[in-house]
């Protein structure tokens, strides 16, 4: 590990304009923790800073849409999401966001110190505007296709599907998505950043001096650079951000991609008065996690900004993840395909570190994955519990029942014992061999077999059937056994925080710091464990099935929802109405009409009379449920023999794109024979 004298981690700053899903935990803020909590073990001198990220597009659409402020839905979600973290035990040292004041100050003055140094260039372009909406139109605000991949859902600063950044002007057939009109164009003075003129420091920076950096990131900076860059607009006419802070600038506000890591100082200052030293001295690492969709942001554009500044370091590593699907699906916000960190916090509490593992375990490091509800479960059951659980729990339980918790001597060792406690400093190695790179799926591999040798060294050696015979040997075995449980609540630190802090405390050993992890004799002859709890619980079909039943009720509702309806009927004239005799009445009695799959016979009150109606709805109803329902009946249709029974009118029934039925009924109870209008 290149030596460095202290780390500041940055986590990507969710837009605070919706919850935290799984996705965002695997490709972000999962591995940011272990890598913090890791080099807090290590004694390093580390701040972790992330924060919601308040502003930009998405916002104000969704408060549009919602008919508050963008204020209302930043708050919402500020919380929502600072609440759910903590509580998943990611461990930022700050969660701000960047409406705080300091944060607009910041990125204003950073805005400023460029604009004095020379570093933009100020243009007045033709930028689309919605006539109808009175406003330019940027980023989420327009849509089209885009001109790379053909995709007409592009939007003006990304295309979604192929990753390319745009401008407005690029698309295709553009659209306001605020009026839906066909935009026009409209002249306006923006501030850019000529991104072309970084690229031999981009260049020699990365391609030649970052070569470490993984694969998915090398490659994509690679082939932007390779593509050549261009000036990027870094102010939007908007009235939502950070004002731009020149004369002549009214309307007009910082481009959220430029005040967005500008969040990472701002939160760093909030944190401590000593931010200048992490953000400026050589001698600190600073690692940026994000997903795959923000590698050029912060890989290109952010130190652009950071070298144009020219006072602030830059960064060491961007190990961005790539995508985490979901039941085979793409994880998606407004199709509600999601698991919610705040929700699973609910049905899941107490089992942090069960999603924890699973999404490490499962991580889209190298390329996207999937996760599955099954195998959450059976990573539960058959890892967390069967291997890790099972062996401290035996370790301990092992150790109170003979030796009333105290460690026992190691006695004579044999060559299997010394086998299993040399494994023990070659595991800690390789754990701390790919955390180091970044490679948190393989370090929790690699922990977990230590928890495999464990759990395979006790069933080989079966104290429990020699207690009585050789106790001596016993000894040995849960000694062994005890070292390895104490490794163990250290190198799943990291990942398991939870769980290893309960463990900690059943063997009552502090762990305080990694270098001690690698030792076999930790717990000294003599020292007092406590009694053991189980750290973790089968997961039963039942918990899983509710959550994909959850998915699928989402999935049907997205059908229905993207289901086109029927279109209306030709017009009639309100005589033609006029003729329909619509009354409320109440079903009196209800039969099934044998032989038939659909019909029920009802009695119905109508207020007039009391009357037969033959209706198709036994498919969804049974009979008895339905008695005493207040229905709208259509009185004046002629009667009509149905399966032999005369129907004197019609129940009016909803029927949704599905098929499915229900009553068309009043919303509270009113006289039988009341006139629909
Ligand atoms: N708000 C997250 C995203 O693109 C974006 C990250 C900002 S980090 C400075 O989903
Ligand atoms: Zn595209």
């Amino acid at each position: 590990m290149s030596e460095f004298k202290r780390y500041l981690i940055t986590s990507a700053l969710p837009y605070a304009n919706g919850p935290i899903h799984i996705g965002h935990l695997a490709g972000v803020y999962i591995p940011s923790d272990i890598y913090t909590r890791y080099l807090r073990l290590k004694g390093k001198d580390v701040i972790s800073v992330c924060g919601s990220d308040e502003h930009g597009v998405p916002i104000t659409l969704k408060a549009r849409q919602e008919g508050v402020s963008p204020q209302d839905i930043v708050d919402k979600f500020h919380k929502i999401n600072k609440n759910a973290f903590e509580k998943f035990g990611i461990s930022f040292d700050i969660y701000s966001r960047t409406t705080s004041p300091v944060h607009h100050q910041t990125a204003s003055d950073f805005f400023r110190k460029l604009y004095d140094d020379g570093k933009f260039i100020e243009k007045t372009t033709e930028q689309y505007y919605d006539e109808e909406a009175q406003q330019f139109l940027a980023d989420r605000y327009i849509t089209g296709t885009c001109p790379h991949c053909g995709n007409e859902s592009a939007y003006g600063d990304q295309c979604e599907k192929c990753g390319t950044s745009l401008s407005a002007t690029e698309l295709i057939h553009p659209k306001s998505t605020i009026s839906g009109s066909k935009p026009v164009r409209k002249e306006t003075k923006h501030w850019y950043l000529p991104l072309n003129e970084y690229e031999p420091f981009l260049k020699k920076w990365i391609l030649e001096d970052h070569k470490e950096w993984k694969t998915n990131v090398y490659g994509q900076c690679k082939s932007w650079l390779d593509t050549g860059l261009q000036a990027r607009a870094v102010s939007r006419d908007l009235n939502w951000g950070v004002p731009v802070p020149v004369d002549g600038a009214d309307g007009k506000v910082l481009y959220v991609w430029f005040d967005a890591p500008i969040g990472y100082i701002s939160a760093t200052k909030e944190l401590t008065e000593n931010w200048e030293t992490y953000w400026k001295d050589k001698e600190t690492k600073m690692v940026h996690f994000i997903g795959k969709d923000n590698i050029v942001f912060h890989c290109i554009i952010f130190p652009s900004m950071l070298k144009a500044e020219g006072s602030y370091i830059l960064p060491d590593n961007v190990p961005a993840n790539e995508f985490l699907n979901l039941e085979g699906d793409k994880i998606s916000t407004s199709r509600n395909w999601a698991v919610w960190l705040h929700e699973y916090l609910e049905d899941f509490e107490g089992k942090e570190d069960v999603l924890r593992y699973v999404l490490c375990a499962n991580a889209p490091e190298t390329k996207d994955n999937d996760f599955t509800w099954k195998d959450f479960q059976n990573r539960n059951n058959n890892e967390l519990v069967a291997v890790l659980g099972n062996f401290v729990n035996r370790a301990i339980v092992l150790t109170n029942k003979y030796f009333d918790g105290k460690v026992p001597e190691r006695e004579i060792i044999n060559n299997y014992d010394k086998e299993t406690l040399a494994e023990i400093p070659k595991i800690k190695t390789k754990v701390e061999y790919s955390l180091e790179n970044y490679r948190f799926r393989e370090a929790l591999k690699e922990a977990m077999t230590l928890a495999r040798l464990g759990n395979k060294y006790l069933a080989d050696t079966e104290p429990w059937k020699i207690f009585k015979t050789d106790i001596e040997r016993v000894k040995t075995i849960l000694n062994i056994s005890l070292q390895i449980t104490a490794n163990l609540s250290i190198l799943l630190e990291p990942f398991l925080p939870f769980s290893t802090k309960k463990l900690s405390g059943f063997i009552r050993y502090e762990r305080a710091d990694w270098e001690m992890a690698g030792n076999d004799n930790l717990l000294k002859p003599g020292h007092q464990i406590d009694k053991a709890n189980h750290l973790f619980q089968k997961i039963e079909d039942k918990e899983v099935e509710k959550q994909i039943q959850k998915l699928l009720d989402t999935k049907k509702e997205n059908e229905n929802n993207n289901k086109a309806v029927n279109p209306a009927k030709e017009n009639i004239t309100f005589d033609d109405f006029s003729k329909l005799d619509i009354r409320t009445g109440t079903i009196l009695e209800a039969e099934k009409v044998p032989k038939t799959k659909k019909l029920i016979k009802l009695l119905i009150d109508t207020g007039i009379d009391k009357r037969t109606v033959v209706s198709g709805i036994a498919e969804y109803f049974k009979p008895e449920e339905i008695i005493g329902h207040q229905v709208s009946i259509l009185v004046n249709l002629e009667p009509r023999k149905l399966r032999g029974i005369e129907s004197q009118g019609m129940i009016l029934m909803a029927e949704d794109t599905d098929g499915k039925l229900v009553f068309v009924s009043p919303d509270e109870s009113v006289q039988n024979g009341s006139e629909v209008k």
